[in-house]
């Protein structure tokens, strides 16, 4: 069985030396984007040409304590495209967010960009560029980051395992599409695969002793795709949301992971000695393995249930009285934008807008105008009210800073970075602008995002 140890010395990236960012220091270490072939389907199909970083899909898992200053220097060896890194869900400085046009300049083919920062929060993130998102997700680009707490407040497990859940559209020759910009994506549920894996492979295999409590760190790392899912011969607890400690870990029998979320479980394996324990994904036509844990003899004893994850640092957040952005999402198919809507400063009627890629709209505008959504001062509190008047589910991401749901009851929902928006319903936000710089909000399907669905947020 693998200790914690070993899974931290297979990460790349521990800066131990040259922090103080002398003159002279050695390179950061490199995350290569570049093309590379790599077995995503099974043994009778080709390999498949992906976008890999470091010759890896998923990339290499990143692993840092808290506290210390994550360095990476991104080479971009793409063909004939910028790239970025987007540091997904974490608190640091605007100018290491990874946006092109608004927080760097676009990492062109051949050049490199250094981030560094320091790790504030513990917890389960991901990196994936924030230039042409949905060719360069889709095509392999996205990686896991976690960071551990300090060693004497990691919870009491048998293992930590970083589970990737993503999905390929492939054509029978095992050769990714690259149909990235097709309407009909844009204007429904976005790009979904027809091949799903777990670290990119068809499942999760792996051998526990029954008794064993696991802690998993899912990541969705696909662009569209929901999941759904189940379990079987395990007791579940979940313990962390887009890497942010519940108060308390509740049980559960089920699980949606939206894009871009992390969901962080804390599983005690349960299935008799020679069966197998099941994580299951529920799609329409059925229900199917991800990950299957054979569960040897003897059989331990049922523990309690875990504690809680030591909680982030994070701001006091009190909703009541502070000022609200009401934020309206429409358009998409079926539903349309018979109002018509604002793209790059002109009022564009629905035929107009679709010829120009443009299916959707926040408050009437399509994708980013000049001023933000919300102009906010340090230390503000906003509460953003979403309306989803689409056919489809959303995504909401808000970059740089975690918020929280306000129930109707006024109480509020735990931490997060994406939070997802079902038809017809009324969603509303809150958060401490506690950053200064501007941020990005929008829908984390890329497809909707580059096709309507992306605004901003300033904190000054
Ligand atoms: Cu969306």
């Amino acid at each position: 069985m693998p200790n914690r140890r070993e899974v931290i010395a297979g990460a790349v990236a521990l800066p131990a030396l040259g922090l103080g960012g002398q003159v002279g220091a050695a390179a950061p270490p490199i995350l290569r984007a570049a093309p590379e072939r790599v077995r995503l389907a099974p043994e009778d199909y080709p390999e498949t040409e992906v976008w890999a970083y470091n010759g890896q899909v998923p990339g290499q898992t990143l692993r840092y304590e808290q506290g210390q200053v994550l360095e990476v220097r991104l080479e971009n060896a793409l063909p004939e495209q910028d790239s970025t890194i987007h540091w997904h869900g974490l608190r640091l400085p605007n100018e290491m967010d990874g946006v092109p046009g608004l927080t760097q300049a676009p990492v062109r083919p051949g050049e490199a960009f250094d981030y560094r920062f320091a790790l504030r929060d513990a917890g389960t993130f991901w990196y994936h560029p924030h230039a042409h998102s949905v060719e360069q997700i889709s095509r392999g680009l996205a990686g896991v980051l976690v960071v551990d707490e300090p060693e004497a407040a990691r919870p009491d497990v048998d293992g930590d395992e970083v589970l990737v859940l993503d999905d390929w559209r492939m054509a029978s020759d095992a050769v990714i599409r690259e149909d990235f910009g097709a309407w009909h994506d844009m204007s429904h549920a976005g790009r979904l695969g027809n091949y799903v894996t777990v670290n990119a492979r068809p499942e999760y295999r792996r051998k526990v002793a029954r008794g064993e409590r696991l802690r998993l760190r899912l990541v969705n790392t696909a662009t569209a795709r929901i999941f759904t899912l189940r379990f079987r011969g395990m007791r579940v607890w979940l313990a962390a949301l887009d890497g942010m400690p519940l108060e308390t870990p509740g049980e559960v029998e089920e699980v949606v992971i939206a894009p871009a979320q992390r969901t962080d479980l804390l599983v005690d394996l349960l299935a008799e000695p020679g069966e197998e324990a099941l994580i299951a994904s529920v799609e329409r036509d059925g229900t199917y393995a991800l990950a299957g844990f054979t569960v040897t003899g003897p059989g331990g004893v049922a523990r309690d249930a875990p504690a809680a994850l030591v909680p982030n640092d994070m701001p006091l957040l009190e909703p009541e009285g502070a000022r609200a952005v009401p934020l309206v999402m429409e358009g998409g198919a079926m539903r349309g934008l018979p109002e018509g809507a604002i793209w790059r400063g002109n009022k564009m009627e629905m035929r107009a807008l679709a010829e120009a890629g443009q299916f959707w709209a926040f408050n009437g505008m399509a994708g980013m105008g000049e001023a933000p959504l919300v102009d906010a001062f340090l230390g503000e509190t906003i509460r953003i009210p979403m309306t989803n008047r689409t056919a489809f589910s959303h995504a909401m991401h808000l970059h740089g800073m975690h918020f929280r749901e306000v129930m109707n009851d006024g109480s509020l929902g735990p931490w997060r970075d994406t939070l997802l928006v079902a038809p017809a319903e009324v969603r509303e936000i809150a958060f401490v602008a506690e950053t200064p710089g501007d941020w990005m909000f929008h829908c984390h399907m890329p497809s909707h995002q580059m096709s309507g669905m992306m605004n901003w947020i300033r904190v000054s």
